[in-house]
């Protein structure tokens, strides 16, 4: 066939570093952006196909997040604005894999086990990118793919991860989910806070102000574009824009949780509210300094509890019975676990939990079993997700009702519409957090007494091939290398409280250990007893993990 002649001189002209083997982890690809040239290109292949295979717009953003400017990668967009199926992931892998001559071969395998007809077949593949330097040529190389499979393409250039999930739900809902453009997203989105916030009428301009760090990157371009829509009702104070410092560099939502401190260079004033986007937008975290000038994080966690307690309130005052479960990772801190299970059940606001393994694909799956499921992960990337007949049912009530139950059936409409659910948005996320508080009337001081964190700690441990750890359980549990859980069990026993497990990333070349113990020097020092259990089990590499 002429096009499978076009695929392959045309992917000559992106070449693969012969050998260089890549795996779809967490989030897609990811690794140094010299790298990834014949990936992107691949990538813009794949899409093709996938969208001919759906019939739908599928997209493909040019990112590696939270991960540092040097790096890149790709993630890739279902058409209900969701994460690639794992059948994809799969033939991604392959694809991005095979060396120049097997190139076609795994295509045509491919084109063959999804029966697709490619004759007279219409695909269409929306791209967007970050604010990477390596991004433009790149996505350049996406374009490149989805071209040389005569597919059709449109780039809406810089967006934020969420950003481009939104577009692509729109555009394949046919508009149901909202206008596919930057403006529509804002317009929706300022709309349904400022709807919101009018049921606090009485907030001071020190309450609408929040400090917003932007990580240098994407997030910070695009709240400043939507600032004039949200007329006033937010008070943003950017920093870490863009204009000066580097992408991630000691900012943003992954700096802020892992070192538990605030973004180098901010000034904040005690109790003033504060928090972080990462380098695509689609993670948040909360913080504030005390009166004695501590640092208190509010993480994904406590967004959870926070939105969770706020939509079980509404639904109560409605009368509505809707099932609502939040769903964690492992990363999710003891203390937020047991007040929802128990605290907010004796509260008479009953949420079940479930534990996913971390991948915000695989806990948007679990959310979707129930009427109204929230999912995060403690580093903050999550949102919320209505079924179908609970949106209706909710609407319903709005048209139906009056009083008091019409009143708190607008509120959760209005909140549906201000969620992004087809992924974690940060500005989506910051904004209805900030309507909750505004609404309850409560300070981020409040917010962070729900409950108290136990003491925990994120270390990584370098190995010189992190796939020899495997896990079960939603990663609770290690499975391989022979003795390493039995080494944790026997460490975790000595810490009150204690509680630590370890995994490989999905976005880094290290192995993740996360501990928790009844006060920071205990889970410091089991942090570093399983660093130490890791890097002689699972043969680590660089010199044993200092304390
Ligand atoms: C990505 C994923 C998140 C995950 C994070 C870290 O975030 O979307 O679900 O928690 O990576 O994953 P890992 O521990 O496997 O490296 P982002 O914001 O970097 O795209």
């Amino acid at each position: 066939m002429a096009q499978w002649q076009e695929v392959s001189e045309k992917s000559k002209l992106h070449p693969k570093p012969v050998g260089l083997v890549l795996q779809y982890g967490t989030a897609g690809f990811r690794t140094n952006a010299d790298h990834l040239d014949h990936v992107m290109f691949r990538m813009g292949l794949l899409a093709t196909l996938r969208s001919i295979n759906t019939k739908a717009i599928i997209g493909v953003m040019v990112t590696a997040s939270h991960n540092p400017e040097e790096d890149n990668g790709v993630k890739l967009i279902d058409p209900m604005g969701e994460m690639l199926t794992p059948a994809w992931e799969v033939y991604a892998t392959q694809l991005a894999n095979a060396e120049q001559d097997h190139l076609i071969t795994v295509l045509k395998d491919l084109v063959q086990k999804e029966s697709i007809d490619l004759t007279n077949q219409e695909a269409e593949v929306f791209v967007g990118r970050d604010t990477r330097s390596s991004s433009a040529r790149l996505s350049d190389a996406v374009l490149d793919g989805v071209t040389a499979l005569d597919g059709r393409s449109k780039d809406y250039g810089l967006v934020t991860t969420p950003q481009l999930h939104y577009m692509v739900c729109c555009c394949n809902t046919r508009g149901g989910y909202g206008k596919a453009s930057v403006e529509g997203y804002y317009s929706k989105l300022s709309q349904a806070f400022i709807q919101l916030t009018k049921s606090a009428p009485n907030r001071t301009d020190d309450q609408k102000c929040l400090l917003v760090d932007g990580a240098n990157g994407i997030g910070a371009l695009k709240l400043r574009e939507m600032e004039p829509y949200l007329q006033g009702a937010l008070k943003v104070s950017l920093f870490c824009d863009g204009t000066g410092g580097k992408l991630n560099h000691q900012c943003g939502a992954d700096f802020v949780k892992v070192q538990q401190n605030s973004p180098k260079g901010i000034v904040m004033k005690a109790g003033e509210r504060c928090c972080s986007f990462d380098g695509d937008a689609d993670r948040i975290v909360y913080y504030y300094s005390d009166d004695h000038g501590r640092f208190h994080l509010l993480d994904g966690d406590k967004i959870a509890t926070l939105i969770s307690t706020f939509l079980k309130e509404l639904l109560t005052k409605a009368g509505l019975d809707l099932k609502i479960a939040v769903v964690q990772t492992a990363y999710a801190n003891g203390s937020s676990t047991r007040y929802l299970e128990d605290t907010m059940k004796s509260l008479s606001h009953f949420v079940i939990v479930r534990c996913a393994k971390t991948g915000v694909k695989h806990l948007h799956h679990v959310a979707q079993e129930f009427d109204i499921g929230v999912y995060f992960e403690a580093n903050g990337h999550g949102t919320v997700l209505f079924s179908k007949a609970a949106e209706e049912k909710i609407q319903q009530l709005c048209d139906d009702s009056e009083g008091e139950r019409q009143g708190a059936a607008t509120l959760l409409k209005n909140s549906v519409d201000l969620i992004n659910q087809t992924v974690g948005d940060a500005i989506s996320d910051m904004l209805l957090i900030e309507a909750i508080l505004a609404i309850k009337g409560m300070t981020v001081q409040q917010w962070d007494a729900i409950y108290t964190d136990l003491p925990n700690r994120q270390l990584k441990v370098k190995v010189s091939d992190r796939r020899v750890i495997d896990t079960k359980d939603a990663e609770r549990k290690t499975v391989s290398p022979a003795g390493l859980q039995e080494a944790i069990d026997r460490l975790v026993e000595r810490h009150q409280d204690g509680r630590s497990f370890v995994r490989p990333s999905g976005t880094e070349d290290v192995v993740r250990v996360y501990s928790e113990a009844a006060t920071q020097e205990s889970a410091d020092a089991l942090g570093h007893e399983v660093s130490l259990a890791v890097y002689r089990l699972a043969g680590g590499v660089g010199g044993e993990p200092k304390p």
